[in-house]
């Protein structure tokens, strides 16, 4: 416990046009409100604020694609810009915590993760707590909402390949990618899942067997590679009862409990290198009770204990050490 605290890299990324109902430009904003980075600081993480960032006036030239991807320009703007930040952040030692935002965000951030990792010979694995499965294509998605391929994207599905152009990117391996919570999945996506073999840890699963024992699974996985995990925290993997501030709203989530227990054992794991916090809608809160347990949330996975149980010290410093 005196052991000196990681530091975190905190990235604003307003951006909603990934999602099929505007607002979640306002995450970033509402997650400072409930305090954020105050809980952070006083959990003794050395904090980086990058503030919100902002994209550039001139978009990228998106060649058109083979199907339904809205806004692709702006998601291709600030994939490249976000995965230069995380990229940036994590050579200089650092946590990266990105604030979104629609989880067409973690195109970028991931990729970022990814060439960092693949830079220094770290084998990266990701968890997706999610409602959704985010595995569509331009082909198979029937909103055409880019919030929803950002998986299938980073697993290097064919038909957004114009996301990145020339710019530098970086892939997750689809055995390296755990998706749980999950309890929405469309038919043409499921297909695709079922071809790549992806871990999909539904939430008949997690009811079955436990959210621990699925957890531990999965963390022993990345600790016997002594890989590092990217965790992308799409709110709606909360029942929407107690987060009812996100777009699409799928009944059945985890429980307070649950997802608490979820951010507690990836501390105590040690494993967790990067964190993306997306898809917080605070136009469709209530009295912001979403954003205020997206801070307890993220304080559990940065060391928040309910007493002062003994745990590794803060090993996610130990984890990028390379
Ligand atoms: B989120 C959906 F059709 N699958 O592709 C789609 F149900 O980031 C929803 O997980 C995607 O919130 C949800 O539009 C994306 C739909
Ligand atoms: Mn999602
Ligand atoms: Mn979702
Ligand atoms: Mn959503």
């Amino acid at each position: 416990e005196d052991l000196p605290k990681q530091k975190l890299t905190i990235i604003g990324a307003p951006i909603e046009e990934g999602a099929g109902r505007l607002g979640a430009l306002m995450g970033p904003a509402a997650l400072r409100t409930a305090g954020l980075i105050r809980t952070l600081e006083e959990l003794g993480h050395p904090i980086e604020d990058r503030g919100d960032l902002c994209l550039p006036k001139d978009l990228p030239v998106v060649p058109p694609v083979a199907g339904l991807a809205h806004h692709i320009e702006k998601i291709a703007a600030w994939s490249r810009m976000l995965s230069n930040e995380t990229y940036d952040a994590m050579k200089n030692g650092s946590f990266p915590v990105i604030l979104g935002g629609d989880h067409s965000l973690s195109m970028g951030s991931v990729s970022g993760v990814a060439r960092y990792c693949k830079e220094h010979n770290r084998e990266l694995f990701v968890l997706w707590l999610d409602a959704h499965s985010d595995f569509n294509t331009p082909a198979t998605s029937p909103s055409g909402n880019m919030h929803g391929m950002s998986a299938a994207l980073l697993c290097g599905e064919p038909g957004l390949e114009g996301v990145f152009g020339d710019e530098p990117r970086g892939f997750v391996k689809p055995e390296n990618l755990h998706l749980f919570g999950i309890r929405s999945i469309d038919s043409t996506e499921r297909v695709l899942l079922r071809e790549r073999g992806i871990d999909v840890i539904d939430m008949r699963k997690i009811d079955e067997f436990g959210i621990s024992r699925l957890m531990r699974g999965i963390i022993d996985q990345v600790q016997k590679a002594n890989g590092v995990l990217h965790v992308s925290f799409d709110v709606d993997f909360i029942d929407p009862s107690l987060a009812p501030g996100v777009g699409t709203t799928v009944p059945g989530g985890a429980t307070y409990r649950e997802a608490h227990l979820v951010m507690e054992m990836l501390h105590d794991s040690g494993v967790v290198g990067s964190l993306d916090v997306v898809e917080l809608n605070p136009f469709l809160d209530e009295r912001g009770k979403s954003a205020l347990i997206l801070v307890d949330l993220v304080a559990s996975i940065f060391g928040r204990q309910i007493f002062d149980k003994p745990t590794q010290a803060d090993q996610s410093a130990a984890a990028l050490n390379v």
